[in-house]
């Protein structure tokens, strides 16, 4: 077999070679060309060789968005090692969690930051290596170019942690080929992505969104693309805007229900250069895509992607918006809806999506149990999703399991459960979706211990526990109190019998 192309070497060459000066990242006042981009990539990738990080070693990057961030993941990239965004704020228990699950050979991090004093713990790890907003440290010992090496047959090219229904993350493993899926069939012949693009993704680079926002896209089209390295709220997301005028900007649905709340074109808030705005992560409520282009002019195209497939499968096309639907699938991708029985339902029943296409993921790292379930022999991945479909245009209808998506945040209901048991008023208790405006949100139903009065009081004092040991997108936003818990009869609570639409 021919060996394979190193698609970060493809990319970067590409673009040091037609357009060397221009802007391939802005961030804040700085600006990072395609040129100094590939020689700081080639660098790191020459710093890691050096420091006995070799192919197919997982280099773990729990960075802020940055250009520290994007240098770091490709320079591994152009070693063939694998790099492994996380979120910047991982929890130090779930940071160590992912190294040693992925037996990471590296760690790149903020200098001082909580994750430093993570790689202390973990024996395995043979480099923990500082990173500012700029770089990795130590680059300028090394050359801008570098001999890519070739990706190996097995290895992951790169890998993203997706959260689990029972606490721990999945690794999921992509080729380096599948970093360019997304950028067919969707990026060029549904978002039509050109040169002239300025990209903006709220949604960070751990996240598999932001990836393919941030560095798929601009990078296959020789595109310029904005990074914010800040969390993302109104006025940082507005002054960007403002500030770097993108033509595409990428967010998910809780973002625009507080940029819209937010939104005062009189005080500034400048969107005219933008053509398309895009949705995903979590269900785009049909009233917030209207209210969307009401006050902004600009459509709003809602899609889903996951983790598994890196790219998105279902998009609505700009021109035929259809607000509170899905879309139609993604050129590449071939679709079902099947019912409990793995039958075909008919248009207007609803049923499990399933999805095949290039670039899914084959396997989850080192869990085969999972892998079983949700990979089907056959090649169709299951996607948890339950849908229907009525004139052809796919409408999504919640989780066929438990899990939440909360501003695109997969929530573990068992996860917020027993962070809800550790309060003395709770008996027994079970989170289900709750619609606050449209968008889910995490409500606790709880069986109060005997002794203990279920008032509104109570009510609050559970929540205010709950903020105290939870990230925000996980605590619970109200509490319902009940005389008992609905289960089957072996016992197991039967949690959709709680949600409210
Ligand atoms: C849900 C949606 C309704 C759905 C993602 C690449 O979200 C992404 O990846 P994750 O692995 O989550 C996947 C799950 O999230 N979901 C995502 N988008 C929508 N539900 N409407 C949507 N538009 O449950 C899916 O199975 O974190 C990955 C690119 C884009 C992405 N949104």
């Amino acid at each position: 077999m021919a060996t394979r192309p190193n698609i970060a070497a493809q990319l970067l060459d590409r673009n040091r070679t037609q357009h060397p000066d221009k802007a391939a990242y802005l961030c804040g006042d700085d600006v990072l060309t395609h040129q100094a981009l590939a020689a700081d990539a080639a660098r790191f990738a020459n710093l890691l060789r050096a420091r006995g990080v070799r192919p197919g070693d997982r280099v773990v990057l729990c960075l802020p968005d940055s250009f520290g961030a994007v240098k770091a993941f490709l320079g591994a990239m152009l070693l063939s090692a694998c790099p492994t965004p996380v979120h910047a704020q991982l929890s130090p228990d779930d940071l160590k969690f992912v190294l040693q699950d992925c037996e990471a050979a590296a760690l790149i991090a903020p200098e001082d930051s909580p994750a430093m004093e993570v790689a202390r713990t973990v024996p395995g790890l043979r480099l923990a290596l500082p990173c500012s907003m700029d770089g990795p440290w130590g680059l300028s010992g090394f050359s801008s170019e570098c001999d890519a090496e070739a990706p190996q047959p097995e290895a992951p090219g790169f890998m993203l942690y997706s959260s689990g229904s029972t606490g721990r993350p999945k690794g999921v493993p992509h080729a380096q080929e599948d970093l360019l899926e997304p950028t067919r069939g969707w990026a060029t012949e549904i978002l039509g992505v050109g040169p002239r693009d300025v990209l903006f993704s709220a949604s960070k680079l751990s996240f598999a969104y932001g990836l393919i926002c941030s560095v798929s896209l601009p990078l296959a089209a020789g595109a310029t693309a904005v990074l914010l390295s800040e969390k993302p709220g109104p006025v940082e997301l507005f002054t960007a805007i403002v500030r770097h005028r993108p033509t595409l900007f990428f967010c998910v649905p809780t973002l625009y229900a507080m940029l819209l709340r937010a939104y005062d074109p009189g005080q500034g808030d400048d969107l005219s250069s933008l053509r398309l705005c895009y949705s995903a992560g979590e269900a785009l409520p049909e009233g917030l895509c209207r209210e969307w282009t009401r006050a902004t002019g600009l459509e709003l195209l809602d899609g889903i992607g996951s983790t598994e497939a890196f790219n998105l499968f279902l998009s609505n096309r700009p021109g035929a918006v259809r607000c509170g639907a899905s879309g139609t699938p993604v050129p590449g991708f071939t679709v079902r809806i099947v019912d409990d029985a793995g039958a075909d339902a008919p248009d207007g029943v609803p049923g499990e999506l399933l999805i095949q296409g290039p670039g899914i993921c084959r396997a989850y790292w080192k869990r085969p149990d999972k892998t079983a379930e949700t990979m089907l022999p056959d090649g169709w991945l299951r996607t948890g999703d339950v849908y229907v479909r009525e004139d052809g245009v796919y409408s999504h209808r919640g989780r066929k399991d438990d899990m939440l998506k909360v501003g695109a945040h997969f929530v573990s209901p068992v996860q917020v459960e027993e962070a809800l048991r550790t309060h003395p008023a709770v008996l027994d208790c079970a989170v289900a979706a709750l619609a606050v405006d449209g968008l889910v949100r995490p409500c606790a139903h709880v069986v109060p211990r005997p002794g203990f009065a279920a008032d509104p009081q109570l009510a609050q004092d559970i929540l205010r526990h709950a903020r105290g040991l939870l990230p925000p997108q996980q605590c619970p936003v109200r509490v319902r109190f009940l005389d008992e818990l609905p289960k089957t009869p072996t016992g197991k609570v039967q949690r959709f019998r709680l949600r409210q639409p």
